[in-house]
């Protein structure tokens, strides 16, 4: 085993971290096998730094708070050459003989990796620099972070989790294929992933690390030599970095890498330029969260000019009409962009874009690129952009209140809201309905199937069938999981419901304190105003949605339909077949979802656990169960399958 362990963790980091594998694939995959099969017959004798403690799936329950023991610090930011000067005046009227280390300012997350006696004890977020969460699990999933060094060390180190482009690319890809939102950016999707309970999520999503310092006393003399030692550890550190005597130097490194950055692999906000020589540092010292001896230059948000060619204006969810504009395309931070948000009828009035401007677009690191102003010089005719007056989904007028800044549509029949608010209302945080995304429910309205969500729940099996290129498979699959949405704890409905300032928060708070949605609808607004954490807004807003005869309507219509209306969260009947015991899942279920097989058993009463101990009443186990199982083997733990869990 530690032969072969030695050997995998040596392979990987060719291929992870060193970009330069010595063996194929399949050579890998074949070894890797083997030891997955010794450490079957052997599971006590698993290796810490085994490569297989990198893919396992664990549900987590949450994340600890973790203290650090050496500080975080975030950096003083400079968006200008002569911001930069002024840095360097400050450090050479004390320093004049200093030189700086430049090194790329990957945007992604901090993180930071203790390792006790050479073995990788724990992995933390920043936090707020000196109190971060628990990501251990997670991180044991980044690839190129070793989990054991060669010497055995006492070690803190600090780096950058990335996810690069590509893997963002895919990942989105993915997202959108399942009616997912997408990621807006890399450094979203890294955090995102970080934040997942699911580790085996994490172990597919591909992220990537970059470190740059020894937060625990160090014996270099310099950042150079830091980031040289770090490397010869089996640290992913960035190479791009470069030593500068001046200031001049250090823009010649910002302009090149400039030009360069879209050619990345991954993404970059800016250069991090330190003072080189550590003693230097350490007497520069701290302000109170930043160094002195280190200042971090950011790009300035990529511009480009485009022709304004028209104004798209879409429906939302509660009516807002929100104006895009259509443009001839542009490059734009590596992608060509043809559109951009003009935000509001405001925005638009206040930066006076007429018909067939010359506008500056930017993307200031989210998807959406925006329109920052016009230019005036180029401008070819006087005319204002046409505002409409009507909907353009339903033809009603549209209204502009005094106190907001957006135009909307207030038809409650409006197709474009209903439209929205059926796939608001089938979306993961609300009902959950998987594969009732916006393209389905395009269908069912045209083919008039679907009028409100009560109409989701009369739906038949032979009505999905009559959607186009829709076979029996995906038909049954999607009444299979329209009937098991009925099931859900009813915060999912209220929310789903998309009752204005409703988010999922509210919403369970409101069905932890009125237990069902009936309760609910006859509260007075005093009583939920009353509720802490909730508002007079709120409280309005449910009042004036639940006085409406159309509510009380569809509550009725879909209790009729058989939707649960009542809040299933933690209060479990006291005699629930699992009430008291603690239970873990395993391996992979045919018929339910991790969430829904965990719900369902939360709903027996039991608390469900992320890993097995002693104090495990039972095990329901999948198909390919893992480690897990073994143990509960070990520990004569009782053992059950899904079969029995959808008896009980
Ligand atoms: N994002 C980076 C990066 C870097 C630290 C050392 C002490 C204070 C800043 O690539 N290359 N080097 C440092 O040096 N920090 C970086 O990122 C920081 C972490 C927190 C805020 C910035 O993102």
């Amino acid at each position: 085993m530690s032969e072969l362990v030695e050997l995998l963790n040596r392979y990987a980091h060719e291929y992870y971290t060193a970009d330069n594998p010595s063996v194929s694939d399949s050579e890998y995959d074949q070894l890797y096998r083997e030891l997955a099969e010794l450490e079957k017959k052997y599971p006590t004798d698993i290796l810490p730094d085994s490569p297989t403690h990198r893919v396992g799936g664990k549900i987590l329950e949450g994340f600890e708070k973790y203290q650090h023991q050496y500080p975080l610090f975030s950096l003083q930011d400079a968006f200008s050459r002569e911001e930069l000067v002024a840095f360097d005046q400050r450090v050479r009227k004390e320093f004049p003989q200093i030189s700086y280390l430049c090194e790329l300012k990957i945007d992604g997350l901090s993180i930071s990796l203790v390792y006790e006696n050479g073995v990788l004890t724990a992995g933390a977020t920043r936090g707020d620099g000196s109190v971060g969460e628990n990501i251990t699990e997670n991180l044991k999933r980044v690839k190129d972070i070793p989990l054991t060094l060669k010497e055995p060390l006492n070690l803190t180190v600090r780096g950058e989790c990335y996810m690069p482009k590509a893997s963002f690319d895919a990942v989105n890809q993915l997202r959108q294929e399942k009616g997912e939102p997408e990621f807006a950016n890399p450094r979203n999707a890294a955090a995102g992933t970080l934040r997942q309970l699911d580790t085996a999520v994490v172990a597919k999503r591909n992220l990537a690390t970059f470190l740059y310092q020894e937060a625990s006393p160090t014996q270099e003399s310099s950042q150079e030599a830091v980031l040289q030692k770090l490397s010869s550890y089996g640290f992913s550190v960035n190479d791009s970095y470069v030593l500068a005597a001046s200031i001049n130097e250090v823009w010649d490194f910002i302009e090149r890498i400039a030009q360069e950055r879209n050619s990345l692999p991954y993404e970059i906000d800016g250069i991090v330029i330190k003072v080189n020589d550590l003693a230097v540092q350490e007497e520069l010292g701290f302000t109170v969260k930043a160094p002195k001896w280190a200042i971090a230059y950011k790009f300035p948000a990529e511009e480009k000019e485009a022709q304004l060619l028209s104004v798209d204006w879409t429906v939302g969810r509660t009516g807002v009409v929100t104006p895009t504009a259509n443009l001839t395309p542009v490059q734009l931070a590596g992608t060509t962009v043809s559109r951009a948000t003009l935000h509001n009828v405001d925005y638009i009035a206040e930066k006076d874009i007429r018909q067939g401007d010359t506008v500056i677009v930017y993307k200031a690191g989210d998807i959406i690129p925006a329109v920052l102003r016009v230019v005036e010089d180029k401008r070819v005719s006087e005319e204002p952009l046409q505002i409409p007056t009507a909907c353009p989904s339903c033809d009603s007028p549209l209204l502009h209140f005094e106190d907001e800044v957006a135009l909307r549509c207030i038809n409650p029949l409006c197709p474009a809201q209903i439209k929205e608010g059926l796939i608001h209302f089938a979306s993961r945080d609300a009902m959950n309905i998987t594969g009732l995304g916006p393209a389905v429910v395009e269908k069912l309205f045209q083919q008039d199937l679907v009028r409100d969500v009560a109409g989701i729940y009369r739906l038949t099996a032979e009505n999905l069938l009559q959607l186009e290129n829709f076979k029996e498979k995906s038909a049954n699959k999607l009444y299979t999981a329209i009937q098991a949405s009925k099931a859900n704890s009813a915060e999912r409905l209220l929310f789903g419901l998309g009752i204005r300032h409703v988010g999922s928060k509210a919403s369970r708070i409101l069905l932890e304190t009125f237990h069902d949605m009936m309760t609910l609808s006859q509260a007075s607004q005093e009583e939920i105003a009353a509720i802490d954490s909730l508002g007079t807004v709120i409280a309005q807003s449910l009042h004036t949605y639940f006085e409406q005869e159309g509510s009380q309507i569809l509550l009725a219509e879909l209790k009729e339909a058989g939707v649960n209306l009542d809040y299933l969260g933690e209060k479990v009947a006291a005699d629930a077949a699992l009430s008291g015991m603690t239970v873990v899942l395993t391996g992979k279920l045919q018929r339910l979802t991790r969430t829904q097989a965990k719900e369902k058993l939360q709903k027996l009463g039991a608390n469900v656990s992320g890993s097995v101990s002693k104090k495990t009443d039972l095990v329901v186990a999948g198909a390919d169960a893992g480690s897990k199982l073994t143990k509960a083997q070990e520990l004569g733990i009782d053992i059950r399958g899904e079969d029995w869990l959808d008896r009980l």
